[in-house]
């Protein structure tokens, strides 16, 4: 059977229903016998299957006209057989509905039918409709009274054999009398619809072209529910729904008015953008990108992974703290935050960005605060911390905190850095590293809050003994060097940020703490903070001095050997 889900409950209070226990042959089944009229609305691909199941529909037509004119074909099996069947694939896989195929002929003899029976059930489709013409077909509303009709024993035949073939007992056949459209008339359809029905149909569609119901209902007074009946009311369909209801027809089709909707629609809007050469008229006016989204499930893609890509990722993402305006650089801060000051012609944000894409790390998530909207957002997720002129970077950490799940960067957003300074720090294994810069302290032109204690000093020399952070502050008694502004946390380590970061949400002083208040926290924690000892080869920008030589250190970072030279000091510019 085609769905895993073959055995009905006891009591199931609607079995038409999508996402009821039942497979979708035996919902087909059951709106073919049930006594209300029900209706299948046309597909033709897997977003209209999406778009109808959403708008409440029990089950799909699948369209061969329709089906053949998204591809930009004629309704003339110009489409290949397996191609209809490539497509509703797509479609069962976009809408838990059951779906019956208009197989038009059966696509060949008797023969034919039992292959596509067999990939049918396979793909989950339903059921399939065939019609009493000849291979090629041609639309019953193209000239229809000059289609040859199959001969009548040939096509119980076939229907007898698609039943032969079928495994799931619920899978429709459904059998199209077109006596009425070639004109061979009333007592032919009834006489084609009693041969069919004995053959093994599941329903008979019968079909008519005039533009009223009138064939239709004489048809349905005659037939007198020897089996379901099923119409397409596309000429008629001005007929009150109630005239079907009380004919005693079981399933409606309306049969080509999505593709019909979704042409009109595009129509309207390619002439309208040609015209016009802009799309500022027609925005509002269509569904937006987000919906597009919504329909594909984008949402279950992202989650999925979370769940199995993450592990095994090596995405990177860096968070860059920019919302602070900073002290010194008064006079250039006006109009736009320190990340936006144009170091050698472009923005420090470009010069960081630059350098995340050369070590992988795509993600970058930025925390602004002040003059946020001069934040040149290409590329970057943009965050706000509302309340910067009262915080500290604690809580603009806090802001990006949720969204991440990758190792990931915490970085100043007044940095300049040469690139091995920040691979070095991604090669490290641990759960968190940090960059402390072991040239003498006395170089540095301003108070520092952020001279770090290690386990041991710099030992440039002896490759191999990673120090650990002991402690960061103002306090230079001690101090091995100062810590630039990098924290790499590893995936592994999120959880244990997270909770120092809550840990430290306790203290009444929360709001006004900075980064090394954090490190100490997971310090104080047990965490092993490794360190990469850098010796200069790194600029704060905090000050018009800093400002003014940042310019030369960022040119020399894009033309020079990135290779630090031994004794290169601070003082390499
Ligand atoms: C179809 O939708 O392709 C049909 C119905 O066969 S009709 O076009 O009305 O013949
Ligand atoms: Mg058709």
């Amino acid at each position: 059977m085609s769905d895993a889900s073959d055995a009905a409950p006891a009591h199931d209070p609607d079995p038409v229903l999508p996402g009821s226990a039942l497979t979708r042959s035996a919902r087909l089944r059951a709106m073919l016998n049930s006594a209300p009229l029900e209706f299948l609305m046309e597909a033709h691909n897997g977003l209209s299957a999406r778009i109808v199941r959403e708008a409440g529909f029990r089950g799909i037509w699948a369209s061969g006209l329709a089906i053949s004119a998204q591809f930009g074909v004629r309704d003339n099996n110009e489409a290949s057989w397996t191609q209809i069947v490539d497509m509703l694939e797509f479609m069962v896989d976009a809408s838990d509905l059951p779906i019956l195929l208009d197989g038009d002929t059966g696509y060949g003899n008797f023969n034919n039918l039992r292959r596509l029976v067999r990939k049918l059930e396979q793909r989950g489709v339903a059921g399939v409709c065939i019609e009493d013409k000849q291979f090629p077909k041609t639309n019953s509303f193209l000239n229809g009274e000059r289609q040859p009709l199959a001969d009548i024993d040939e096509f119980a035949g076939k229907i007898a054999a698609g039943k032969d073939t079928q495994r799931d007992p619920n899978f429709c056949i459904v059998a199209r009398v077109e006596a009425l459209i070639a004109g061979w008339g009333m007592e032919e359809a009834l006489r084609r619809a009693e041969a069919y029905r004995r053959a093994g149909a599941d329903a008979i569609l019968i079909h008519s072209k005039l533009a009223r119901a009138d064939e239709i209902v004489t048809f349905a007074r005659e037939w007198a529910g020897r089996a379901p009946l099923v119409i397409v009311p596309t000429r008629y369909y001005s007929t009150p729904t109630q005239v079907f209801r009380d004919a005693g027809v079981s399933v409606v089709i309306w049969a080509n008015h999505m593709v019909r909707a979704a042409i009109c629609a595009m129509q309207t809007l390619a002439r309208e953008v040609h015209a016009s050469q802009t799309l500022v008229n027609v925005e509002d006016r269509i569904a937006p990108v987000g919906e597009i989204f919504r329909l594909q499930d984008a949402a279950e893609y992202t989650a999925a992974e979370e769940l199995y890509l993450s592990a095994a990722s090596t995405a990177r993402s860096a968070v860059v703290l920019a919302a602070g305006r900073g002290t010194g650089l008064e006079p250039l801060t006006e109009v736009r935050p320190k990340i936006m000051l144009p170091i050698a012609g472009r923005p420090l944000l470009r010069w960081l960005l630059d350098a995340f894409k050369k070590e992988g790390i795509n993600e970058v998530t930025v925390v602004g605060g002040y003059r946020a909207e001069a934040i040149d957002p290409a590329g970057v997720r943009l965050l706000l911390n509302e309340r910067h002129a009262q915080t500290g970077e604690l809580v603009s950490l806090a802001c990006a905190l949720p969204g991440l799940r990758t190792d990931t960067l915490v970085c100043y957003g007044d940095l300049l850095f040469r690139s091995y300074v920040l691979r070095d720090l991604l090669e490290t294994e641990a759960d968190f590293a940090v960059v402390v810069d072991s040239s003498p302290p006395g170089l540095h032109n301003r108070t520092v809050r952020d001279f770090a204690v290690c386990s041991h000093a710099d030992e440039r020399e002896l490759f191999g003994r990673p120090a650990l952070l002991q402690h960061v502050g103002p306090e230079a008694d001690g101090g091995h060097g100062r810590w630039i502004g990098m924290l790499y946390v590893r995936r592994t380590g999120l959880e244990r940020l997270k909770a120092a970061l809550a840990g430290l949400r306790l203290r009444a002083d929360f709001e006004q703490l900075d980064m090394p208040a954090l490190l100490n926290a997971l310090v104080g924690d047990g965490a092993q903070v490794e360190v990469r000892y850098v010796h200069g080869h790194w600029r704060g920008v905090n000050d018009l001095e800093e400002f003014r030589h940042a310019g030369d250190f960022a040119h020399g970072q894009s033309t020079a050997d990135d290779v630090p030279r031994p004794d290169a000091g601070r003082g390499d510019d």
